[in-house]
């Protein structure tokens, strides 16, 4: 009798979405590192993977790791999703295609240009007053939480009234990835009338007719999306586009915060605040996690995912992944962090990812030519969220240059 070696797949009880892994996920993420290509995570009943090959290899295998069962634990085979899925996040090709290509072009760097002249000077303009208040504040909320909301809102072309809305709703869009805890249920009370306010917005009479959710409904009239879709695309940006940066930018913050001699370097040539950017996205994984679907029994590191389970994506974990960074835990702007997972990648990859780009350049850029010292002025406070990695506040002291 032969015996055919079977890899032994580890196993653990632990929950990624528990208060005490979201206040720090980095023991939970070296475990599961450790532990091997592939991980059964026992307490729902889910597989993990959290090494940079392995993660990355799935996110490009879209045929094998499906999202159009819904990239959170949910599995829409079986559950209703809690909103219409995604055209874009919640789907495969060929359907997936035709609105990714419209918000590739509506978002891409073309389309930026016109908007970096103004989103410096906006930028700028929020730094200057924000010093003139004092030299301690809370950059969570006076720079990264006002800083997307003054632009971003703006360049949808999304009127004033109820813009207070848009974190709210993203907050419990980015919750409801995970298991129906109690994150999930604090925001279940406002779902109903957030999600109204969201979809009343994204109509083309709702839209000035200079921004990207006129582009969109554009794109619908020449026939490269139907009418149909368009109001679900704009829902993405409203969805993706303001939660998103808010956290990437207090990354940034934090990780200048605490180490001081990253500021000065970046201070001397503050044309490196995009890298910095990406550094910080690599670093801090503001979107930690996503999951996929095994649309067959897929074979990981010599383990059998079978077909229909979820798979959890560690994004954050492949992040800082030491076979793949070298002192993957140093935020270090000489590193190059191209290659990271923090914006995903494949063909799902944030389509938001330059107008992220540019607003955390605009915004550093602007801080870095007036502030001589960045340093925390008390214990920064998490914001949990059972997919993003965030700030309830970070308490800064500067000192002006
Ligand atoms: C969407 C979307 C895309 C990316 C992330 C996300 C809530 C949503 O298309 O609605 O998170």
């Amino acid at each position: 009798m032969t015996a055919t070696a079977v890899p032994a797949l580890p196993a653990t009880g632990a929950d990624p979405f528990s208060h005490e892994v979201l206040e720090d996920p980095l023991p939970l993420h070296e475990q599961l590192r450790a532990a091997g290509p592939v991980v059964y995570l026992s307490r729902y009943d889910t597989y993990a993977l959290a090494r940079y090959e392995e993660v990355r290899s799935a996110l490009v295998d879209w045929q094998d790791f499906s999202s159009a069962a819904g990239v959170g634990l949910a599995n829409f085979r079986h559950e209703e999703p809690w909103r219409p899925p995604s055209l874009l996040l919640e789907a495969d090709p060929p359907r997936h295609d035709a609105p990714r290509r419209v918000l590739t072009t509506v978002l891409g760097p073309r389309a930026l240009r016109r908007l970096r002249e103004d989103w410096h000077a906006d930028a700028e303009a929020l730094v200057d007053a924000v010093l003139a208040g004092g030299r301690t504040f809370d950059a969570a909320t006076a720079l990264a939480g006002a800083f997307p909301l003054r632009v971003f809102p703006d360049a949808v072309g999304l009127p004033a009234e109820g813009r207070e809305n848009l974190l709210p709703y993203g907050d419990h869009a980015f919750n409801a990835f995970g298991p129906p805890n109690d994150l999930v249920a604090k925001g279940s009370p406002r779902v109903a009338e957030l999600s109204a306010w969201v979809a009343s917005r994204c109509a083309r009479e709702a839209l000035t007719d200079d921004g990207f959710g006129a582009q969109i409904w554009a794109a619908a009239d020449r026939g490269d999306i139907t009418p149909a879709m368009a109001p679900l695309v704009v829902r993405s940006l409203l969805t993706a586009g303001v939660d998103t940066t808010v956290h990437g930018i207090s990354a940034v913050l934090y990780a200048f915060a605490t180490h001081p001699e990253q500021w000065q370097r970046l201070r001397a040539e503050p044309e490196l605040a995009r890298v910095a950017f990406d550094e910080a996205v690599r670093w801090e994984s503001p979107v930690q996690t996503f999951f996929r679907t095994a649309t067959r029994d897929v074979e990981v590191g010599g383990v059998v995912v079978p077909d229909g389970r979820k798979i959890l994506m560690f994004l954050a974990a492949a992040n800082r992944d030491p076979r793949r960074w070298t002192d993957p835990d140093a935020f270090d702007l000489s590193r190059d962090p191209s290659g990271h997972v923090g914006f995903g990648f494949g063909i799902h990859q944030c389509v938001g990812q330059h107008v992220a780009r540019l607003e955390a350049e605009a915004l550093m850029t602007a801080l870095a030519a007036r502030v001589e010292r960045i340093e925390l002025a008390g214990p920064p406070r998490r914001h949990h969220n059972n997919t993003l990695r965030a700030f309830a506040s970070i308490p800064l002291r500067v000192t002006p240059a």
